[in-house]
């Protein structure tokens, strides 16, 4: 039997539970999820490897109106995902507005290759609410075919997935077939513990957060970690530390299970707390976090 290969982009609008469906699609827990928006701010790729086939998912910020120069650059990895990909799911849900965000559903359509229509949290819906969603985004975007699924329910995302595997191209596979990501180690490290730090603040505090790992060292029974959370301002490093400590320490020991479960192997996490003024809007910091332009 021919190999098949290919790239498929996971675009939509904030909080539509894309994150949640890549990580169903990919059988991993790679992408980090929140009911906050604006949780992914990367491009993450998820693989899954048959034994004729590779698909190489991409999960993206969504589509944000950006006000900083963070979200121009979390912009940019969503549209480079449509014109990469060889099939794109545009996934929407049954509470999400449908009109908002036209020019990035026009980008969307503009595109040469199979769009897969998501519905997602059928759920929260019922049979005549979905048949009305049905025929508008049968409107909206006559070429897509749609598939009504719940992520978190597992819903008919079988049927998706045997979809995407008959839609993808014949090719020889662009990465190692044992591989299940192109992030390191280090990047899965900093996503848990800014989940953590989504779950735990309020309002403005978890958006000003950016994770660095400065150590990483590894040996047979155990990883040591060092890592770094930066914030904006003073104010923001007294609320991440919380009353003696306190608060600082359940996102350590939170995060410290979750890194546990994903390496399979026991951690030691530090975790310190820096003041880095305005870092979503200066350049040098922003390309010192991997947000430069792709
Ligand atoms: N009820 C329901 N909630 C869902 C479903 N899929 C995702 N969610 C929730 O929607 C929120 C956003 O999910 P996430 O995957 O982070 O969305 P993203 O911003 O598009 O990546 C989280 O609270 C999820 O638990 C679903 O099928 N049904
Ligand atoms: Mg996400």
């Amino acid at each position: 039997m021919e190999h098949k290969a290919g790239f498929v982009s996971i675009l939509g609008n904030p909080n539509v539970g894309k994150s949640t469906l890549m990580n169903r699609l990919v059988g991993e827990r790679l992408s980090i999820i929140t009911n906050k928006s604006q949780t992914t701010r990367h491009r993450i790729k998820g693989i899954v490897n048959g034994e004729n086939y590779q698909i190489v998912f991409s999960d993206t910020p969504g589509v944000v109106k950006p006000s900083y120069k963070m979200q121009e650059y979390m912009l940019d990895f969503s549209k480079s995902a449509i014109v990469d990909a060889d099939i794109i799911l545009y996934v929407t849900d049954t509470v999400e507005s449908i009109d908002k965000n036209m020019d990035f559903i026009e980008k969307v359509k503009a595109s040469e290759v199979p769009i897969l229509l998501v519905i997602n949290k059928v759920d929260l819906s019922n049979p005549e609410k979905l048949d009305a969603l049905f025929d508008r985004w049968k409107e909206l975007m006559p070429k897509a075919e749609v598939f009504p699924i719940s992520a978190t329910e597992n819903f008919n995302v079988d049927n998706l997935y045997k979809r995407i595997l008959e839609l993808l191209p014949a090719g020889e596979p662009y990465f190692d077939k044992e591989d299940l990501t192109d992030m390191p180690a280090r990047f899965f490290v900093n996503e848990i513990i800014r989940e953590k730090i989504l779950l735990n603040y309020e309002k403005e505090v978890p958006y000003s957060v950016e994770v660095v790992v400065e150590e990483f060292k590894e040996d047979d029974h155990r990883i040591n970690i060092s890592a770094v959370i930066n914030v904006e301002r003073d104010s923001q490093k007294g609320i991440i530390i919380g009353k003696q400590g306190a608060s600082l320490k359940k996102v350590g020991t939170e995060a410290r299970k979750d890194i546990e479960a994903f390496f399979g192997k026991k951690v030691f996490l530090s975790l310190y707390v820096k003041v880095l003024k305005d870092w979503r809007n200066k350049e040098s910091d922003l390309k010192q976090f991997g947000y430069k332009p792709v």
